[in-house]
Formats: structure tokens, C-alpha cells, sequence
């Protein structure tokens, strides 16, 4: 049967969620107050609106929309110093012979992400030409755990959903894939990630036997 992939990009693809979390940490130490690693965790897979707003709840700071649309303008252009530095040395390991895999074996894949930036960064870590769509924060309406993200991937990849293969770190990214009626496979903690259909610890964990058997 002819089968897709939707790769998920931040904690899938590259690991720009530290650069997400320093441009939130200063923005949160210029509101007054400190911002953790493990408070970031809550920020994964989350829209950039959505993620404003849990941070000033975890700063118990309430402002005027006018001020939080000049903040995130604020820490956008602070993440973008750091997206324009990438090279493809940030691609994530297994990343590129997953790929190769699939390109090998006539499978189409798309990418599905949260990010406005989506489109930047893969061209930085020069990835870009290589799905066949992307689709991004620009792209959907309603966040993940909602499946619009994938569905509208499963279509641009010509695909029915249920023979899309959904690549993913975060749990609504892994819930937006089982609502669509996916295959999710988690890359991360087993614990963390259990709604997921397969979970491995990292890509370099997918080995070819695996996707042999799954696209049988
Ligand atoms: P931007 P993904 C998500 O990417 C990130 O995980 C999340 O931390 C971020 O807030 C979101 O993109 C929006 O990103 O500010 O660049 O539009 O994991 O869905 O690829
Ligand atoms: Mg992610």
C-alpha cells in the first residue's frame, strides 16, 4: 500500500527548542521574573500565542494585548538571531539516513509543524527541497492536540490519513496524530509519550527492518 510521512520539525528534525527557550528566558527575566528548562517542557509543540500565555502565568504577570503582541514580536526576532545561525550540522542524528530511506523507497513526506518559522529553518539546515509539502504555523487554525496540522499534510501528500506514518516529540503533537487516525511514533520517553503507537529514544533508533515492517 502507498504510505506518507509527517515529520513534526522542533525536537524531530533539528533541536530548536533550546533557542525557543533562551528567547523566552530573557524575555521572562525582562519581565521580572525566571523561567526553567523543565517549566520550557510545558512551551513543546505549542503555538507561539499559546506559549506567551503560560509563561505569564508562570510569572503571574498580567498585560495589555498591545504589550503582549510587542512581546512576541520581541522574542521572535531574538529566536530568529539564533534560526539564522543553524547549519545542517543541527540536524538531529538518523535524521538524514531516515530520510535517504524513505527517498529510496519512492515514500513521500511531508513536514507538520507548529513553527511560522517552519519554512526558514529547513532551508538553513538545507532540508527544505526535500519534502514534498510543508506545512506550518502559517498554514492551520487550530493547534495541536487538534489533528488540522496533519490532515491538511495527508493532503498535500495526496494521502488517505490512515496510511500516513506521523513523526513526533511532543504529547498534543503525538494526541493531533491519533485524533487524525495516524500511526504516531514518539521520539523521547516511553513514559512521557505513552499514547504513542511506537516510541523510540531518538531517530537513530528507527532502523530499516522497522520501516520494512511497517510499510508492508
Ligand atoms: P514559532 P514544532 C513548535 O514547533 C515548537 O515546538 C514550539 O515550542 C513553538 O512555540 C512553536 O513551534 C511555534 O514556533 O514561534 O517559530 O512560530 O515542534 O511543532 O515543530
Ligand atoms: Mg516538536
Amino acid at each position: 500500500k502507498e504510505i506518507g510521512f509527517i515529520f513534526d520539525l522542533d525536537g524531530v528534525i533539528v533541536d530548536t527548542a533550546k533557542y525557543h527557550y533562551l528567547a523566552w528566558k530573557n524575555l521572562a527575566n525582562s519581565l521580572g521574573f525566571n523561567f526553567t528548562e523543565k517549566q520550557n517542557e510545558q512551551l513543546k509543540g505549542v503555538s507561539r500565542v499559546k506559549s506567551l500565555e503560560i509563561l505569564l502565568k508562570y510569572g503571574n504577570v498580567k498585560l495589555s494585548e498591545e504589550k503582549k503582541q510587542s512581546l512576541l514580536l520581541e522574542k521572535n526576532k531574538e529566536y530568529l538571531e539564533y534560526v539564522y545561525k543553524m547549519t545542517p550540522k543541527e540536524i538531529l542524528p538518523g535524521v538524514n539516513q531516515l530520510l535517504t530511506f524513505l527517498e529510496t523507497n519512492n515514500i513521500k513526506f511531508a513536514l507538520g509543524s507548529a513553527s511560522k518559522n517552519a519554512p526558514l529553518i529547513l532551508e538553513k539546515v538545507e532540508l527544505y527541497k526535500r519534502f514534498t509539502a510543508i506545512v506550518d504555523g502559517n498554514d492551520v487554525s487550530k493547534a495541536k492536540p487538534n489533528p488540522e496540522v496533519f490532515l491538511i499534510g495527508a493532503k498535500k501528500l495526496g494521502m488517505k490519513p490512515e496510511n500516513c506514518i506521523v513523526v513526533e516529540d511532543a504529547i498534543a503533537g503525538i494526541q493531533a496524530a491519533n485524533a487524525a487516525k495516524m500511526i504516531s511514533i514518539g521520539i523521547g520517553d516511553k513514559k512521557v509519550l505513552s499514547e504513542a503507537a511506537y516510541v523510540f529514544k531518538d531517530m537513530t533508533e528507527i532502523t530499516p527492518d522497522f520501516l520494512k515492517n511497517l510499510i508492508n
